[in-house]
């Protein structure tokens, strides 16, 4: 049964997909926006390269570390904070500068920073979210690039958790999503642990601090 926050749903010649939501956001999804020969060695250079970091931060006043590490790059002062957490922001690596240049062009956007994650394996995880905070500002886009081992993506809308109203993608190597409009307003989404072996992951969240 077709979900029914989905509007319209088109996919092109090239296997790129368009899905419009109910309340005003939407999803551009390119399953094979970098290939594999592209997603090898960028992934073994940003494993090496970037300046992982174990996380801590504050749920219910309880401080316990992320599961996954992380790491915050973007243009001088595009800082981000979330919940308890500030990350100063990296100047970009070349590889990360050349990624998001071909994400900013391929999605006619102008990106000035990433969050990168490292899931280290299935029980490195990432919770229920919306990526909300105050320095996205309203309606924030967000590209998410996958490299690595696959994981699956669930969504769900922020008032219906009933399986029928999920939507789930399978974030394999080289995948690009976009959350586009009222994404985050609307819905949130997480990427759950797996109990079935997992290769380690690198995934670039691209946002825009304004
Ligand atoms: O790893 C992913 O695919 C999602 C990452 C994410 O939700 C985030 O960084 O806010």
């Amino acid at each position: 049964m077709q979900n029914p926050f989905i509007v319209a749903r088109q996919t092109d010649s090239d296997g790129v997909e368009r899905i419009d939501l109910r309340d005003g956001g939407y999803l551009i999804w390119i399953p094979r926006f970098l290939s594999v020969d592209e997603t090898g060695p960028l992934f073994r250079t940003l494993h090496a390269t970037l300046s992982w970091e174990q996380s801590i931060i504050k749920i219910y006043g309880r401080e316990m570390p992320i599961p996954r590490l992380n790491a915050w790059y973007g243009d001088a002062g595009r800082d981000y904070r979330y919940s308890g957490t500030r990350f100063r922001a990296l100047p970009w690596t070349p590889e990360l500068q050349s990624i998001r240049e071909s994400v900013n062009q391929r999605l006619s956007l102008s990106f000035n920073s990433v969050l990168a994650n490292l899931y280290r394996d299935g029980s490195d995880a990432m919770g229920w979210h919306s990526d909300n905070e105050p320095e996205l500002g309203e309606m924030p886009a967000i590209a998410s690039l996958s490299m690595g081992g696959g994981r699956r993506f669930l969504l769900r809308p922020r008032k219906e958790s009933s399986a029928e109203h999920q939507m789930e993608f399978q974030l394999d190597d080289g995948s690009l999503l976009l959350m586009a409009g009222t994404v985050q307003t609307h819905w949130r989404h997480s990427v759950p642990r797996t109990r079935k072996p997992a290769a380690a992951r690198i995934n670039l969240t691209f946002r825009l601090i304004i």
